[in-house]
């Protein structure tokens, strides 16, 4: 039998992490998960057929290697639009309906992840109408790492509480 009190720090403790796992999921998880478009190779040039529609982008996630070169075929599924990366110096007004290709760009980038962002104000969802680039394997991001800290430090601190509170119980009056 477990003491109440240890009890209820342990699944305190349980909650933190737990917490610190769910946060690490909904911020890094779906991303995660949703399959990177590796692009399809077409004369030595990775090409990659993006949808753009308010709001958002299709696919969400784009892989490239360091050294690629690249091209990007957008068109926009309904109103004006924007493509802009602007750590590979494109910005790519959209219309309607109608296919834009980007010019070939070689990534010299160092390996991370880049936003891509929508480049014309387009409404209510413009500012959170935003996708990945991913150059390489950049491998967690530092933020990724922090719940993870976080209910280590909580589990320590429980569970010198936890101890705190055992030993001060056993000497007893
Ligand atoms: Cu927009």
């Amino acid at each position: 039998m477990l003491r109440p009190l240890v009890r209820s720090v342990l699944l305190t403790t349980a909650a933190v992490a737990l917490l610190g796992a769910l946060t690490i999921w909904t911020v890094d998880g779906p991303q995660a998960l949703i399959s990177a478009s590796p692009g399809a190779r077409r004369d030595g040039v990775k090409e990659f057929s993006i949808r753009v529609y308010a709001w958002g982008f299709s696919p969400k996630v784009i892989r490239v290697d360091p050294g690629d070169t690249v091209r990007f075929r957008v068109v926009s599924d309904d109103i004006q639009h924007g493509f802009a990366i602007n750590e590979l110096g494109l910005n790519l007004q959209l219309v309607s309906g109608r296919e834009v290709r980007s010019p070939d760009v070689k990534v010299t980038l160092p390996p991370g992840k880049y936003p891509i962002q929508c480049s014309t104000f387009c409404g209510l969802g413009h500012p959170s109408m935003k996708a990945s680039l991913i150059v390489g394997n950049p491998g967690p991001t530092p933020a990724a790492t922090v719940p993870w800290i976080a209910s280590l430090l909580a589990l320590a601190a429980a569970g010198s509480f936890a101890a705190l509170a055992a030993g001060r119980r056993e000497p007893g009056p």
